[in-house]
């Protein structure tokens, strides 16, 4: 209990709450002291279940001194300030994605770190714990696949709120397609186009859901990603790689298969995130703890998250022009992001009559 991590939990809407409970029951040598959140109500009712306090400001929970490290899940408007004060105290930090909401202020939170000479920031990238997604990198890093061309991704919600628009849908959904591709080609991503086609009926005016998102990354390599968060159905994420030598799957949802009187046959679909992706995220706070218990990290880094952060922002310029955009990180300067040169339409002559 003594050599407990204390973790102070900045924004405990439905993730935040479900990393404290993980925290408190699942997760060795960690503890929560420390709530935080815009709601008063909200933070009262989390930290109670965890005998944890309250702290209405971030800042003071930053630096109480019962907290050793801090885990942000607010919303990512507020995450510059919360990640700049954790490095101005020196903790180690958990922060759910996305690392900063723009490339400059993503990229002073990497310079910050660096100047510090420790990596202390961890980004909440949890695909990256699941085993599925593991075993996949690997056989990539492996050469079992030869050199890696085409990645077909699916990305489906059953249904989201209004305020998914489809800048939001590229930020906060295909922003996990841009970690998993870097992840398991261990390559940059260069360029991302979007594609909007037709609307489902529930989508609010003005939202394109589904959308089509195509990346290439370093190697020439071509990523695809059906993103929909309106199917109405249940939690879908899929995979595929296609190498010179075979191709990979994951995401198949290939669990207990029962047949029934009807003539049915199959499984079940996890609902949403949290069941799909529950052994990863807690094998992601186990392997934070014992890192920041040692005064590292041990997962995606800040730069993971600036490098996401890039191409997202790439991608909503990409959506609002309709042209593809560019992205060069150079490592030592904020990411160049720039629009293809759009080439004028082809205009075809009309037939209809051409023929006797
Ligand atoms: C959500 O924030 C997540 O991180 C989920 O993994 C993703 O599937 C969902 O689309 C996001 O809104």
């Amino acid at each position: 209990m003594n050599d407990d991590l204390r973790i102070a939990v900045l924004g405990v809407g439905m993730m935040g709450a479900f990393h404290v409970d993980a925290l408190s029951k699942r997760v060795r040598g960690a503890r929560v002291t420390v709530v935080n959140d815009f709601l008063p109500d909200k933070a009262a009712e989390v930290a109670a279940a965890v005998g944890a306090r309250v702290e209405a400001d971030p800042v003071a929970a930053i630096n109480d001194p019962d907290v050793d490290a801090v885990l942000i899940a607010s919303p990512g408007d507020a995450h510059a300030a919360q990640l700049s004060a954790c490095l101005d105290r020196g903790i180690p930090v958990l922060c759910e994605k996305p690392l900063t909401t723009d490339i400059t202020s993503a990229y002073a939170i990497v310079q910050k770190e660096r100047a510090l000479g420790k990596q202390l920031i961890q980004v909440g990238f949890m695909r990256r714990f699941d085993t599925e997604y593991v075993a996949l990198r690997k056989l990539i890093a492996d050469g079992g696949l030869g050199k890696p061309l085409i990645v077909h991704c699916v990305h489906r919600n059953a249904a989201v709120g209004d305020h998914f628009t489809s800048e939001f849908m590229i930020r906060d959904s295909v922003v996990h397609e841009v970690d998993s591709v870097r992840f398991l080609l261990g390559q940059e991503i260069t360029s991302i186009e979007v594609i909007k086609g037709a609307a489902t009926s529930s989508a609010p005016h003005g939202t394109h859901d589904p959308m089509l998102v195509i990346f290439e990354t370093e190697s020439g390599a071509i990523a695809t990603d059906e993103i929909f968060v309106r199917t109405g159905v249940a939690y879908e994420v899929r995979t595929e790689v296609v190498g010179e030598k075979g191709s990979a799957f994951i995401g198949l949802d290939q669990n207990l298969q029962v047949k029934s009187p009807d003539g049915r046959w199959g499984g079940r679909i996890t609902p949403s995130f949290l069941e799909r992706f529950g052994l990863a995220y807690d094998i992601e706070l186990q392997r934070w703890v014992d890192a920041a218990k040692a005064g590292t990290i041990d997962g995606p880094s800040a730069w993971d998250g600036y490098a996401a952060v890039a191409v997202c922002e790439a991608g909503v310029l990409a959506l609002r022009s309709g042209v593809k955009f560019h992205v060069h990180l150079a490592g030592s300067a904020v990411a160049a992001i720039k629009p293809e040169e759009p080439l004028a339409g082809i205009q075809a002559p009309d037939l209809e009559g051409a023929w006797p």
